[in-house]
């Protein structure tokens, strides 16, 4: 065997391996909300080797990776044609993300990616970067990505001063794209995390937004936003009108955005969002829920209280450890498949049933913003048992 046959052959076995893994529920972990699973669903080990390598022994004698991929992290999700397809955030050695579509049966093992990662028109000669596509699966018929589309800032002679805005594309199969206007937001300097709502409203395209100051600090942006738009061709957005916000001393404090498409119940729409808090360590992202109300979308009508997804164990370590981040979700057959990624690296899933997320999203009391009343609200739930437990007894 030559080097290159052997390195293939060991390369393509791991592989392989690790597609036909199965994936178990994790049994340390229990809150009675959702169920986390033993393995991640997605990772840069699981791209195909013809993505990465130079498969001719002839150019690449050596089984050399000629293009690394880094990581694989913030996959827009949505169920087709029987399969539960991610729209992936791929990240190359070299920085520069693209998406790519990986497609399983089972929808907590098994994802593999398609033979070629999507390629975006070029619409946007500046854009240097995209990430992050929300997929909604739109009342008009079509299914649309939006995505966090990254320029240079020319305007500013930092290096890193950048522009995020939101793309826009279109499919009906994830595999023929079509590219539309980028958002604008006339109020609002920047925007990333921006998702398209599902259904119209007043007749107009609806977007959740977060509108920013800058490319890092949202600034002035209170929260994530809402907004209407005659066209989705050309979308514009006048007026952003506020819906979950940043507050104090909670999980959104330095800022918070949309996740998955908002889930639609007889109660609200839930939706699975993300909150940044700062800490000596660095920020901190973790996934929270809130609603918005069936004839008002924008009007929060519940939001337990902190977090329901933190990282934990392996999830706190990676590109930038101590995230978790969602962008998609699928709710099939009455089960909601979270997909989140940690630390920019990894996409995993967390499993719960409609049922039991609108219970905790409508059951668990809001936070009340003073640890007086925290602990006030904790002695209630308290005293409430020990009556309870007591009563059994007697
Ligand atoms: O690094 C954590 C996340 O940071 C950004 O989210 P936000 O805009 O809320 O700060 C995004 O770039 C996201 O991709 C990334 O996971």
């Amino acid at each position: 065997m030559t080097e290159f046959e052997e390195n293939l052959a060991r390369e393509q076995k791991k592989l392989d391996e690790l597609l036909s893994r199965k994936n178990r529920v994790s049994g340390e972990f229990y809150n009675g909300i959702y169920d986390r699973y033993e393995n991640p669903v997605l990772t840069r080990e699981m791209v195909p080797l013809f993505w990465k390598y130079d498969m001719d022994p002839a150019t690449n004698p050596h089984f050399m990776e000629r293009l690394g991929i880094n990581a694989v992290m913030n996959s827009g999700a949505i169920y087709l044609n029987g399969k539960f397809c991610l729209v992936a955030r791929i990240e190359g050695a070299d920085r520069k993300s693209f998406f790519g579509v990986a497609e399983s049966d089972s929808g907590v093992d098994g994802f593999r990616f398609r033979d070629y990662p999507i390629q975006l028109e070029d619409t946007c000669p500046e854009e240097t970067n995209v990430y992050d596509m929300r997929l909604t699966q739109h009342e008009d018929g079509w299914i649309y990505g939006v995505f966090c589309s990254e320029s240079k800032d020319r305007s500013n002679p930092d290096l890193s001063a950048a522009v995020a805005a939101a793309g826009i594309v279109r499919t009906r199969d994830l595999e023929h794209w079509e590219r539309l206007d980028n958002l604008t937001t006339l109020h609002s300097p920047q925007q990333r995390n921006v998702l398209l709502f599902p259904e119209f409203v007043q007749g107009k395209y609806a977007f959740y937004t977060r509108p920013m100051d800058d490319f890092i600090e949202t600034g002035s942006g209170g929260g994530i936003g809402f907004g209407l738009s005659d066209s989705i061709e050309h979308a514009v957005i006048d007026e952003e009108r506020m819906t979950s916000l940043r507050k104090y001393h909670t999980i959104t404090e330095v800022k918070n955005g949309a996740g998955a498409i908002p889930i639609k119940t007889d109660r609200g729409w839930i939706h699975i969002a993300h909150g940044v808090r700062n800490t000596a360590a660095g920020l901190r992202y973790v996934i929270y829920c809130f609603a918005t109300a069936l004839d008002d979308p924008a009007r929060v009508i519940a939001e337990p209280s902190g977090l329901l997804i933190g990282p934990r164990g392996a999830e706190r370590t990676g590109d930038v450890s101590n995230v978790v981040f969602t962008n998609g979700a699928i709710v099939h057959d009455g089960t909601v498949y979270i997909y989140y990624a940690s630390s920019d690296t990894r996409m995993h899933v967390a499993v719960t049933t409609l049922e039991k997320l609108t219970d905790y999203v409508f059951n668990t009391p809001a936070d009340p913003g003073r640890s007086v009343l925290c602990v006030r609200q904790r002695c209630d739930l308290i005293r409430r048992n020990l009556e309870y437990m007591g009563g059994k007894k007697g």
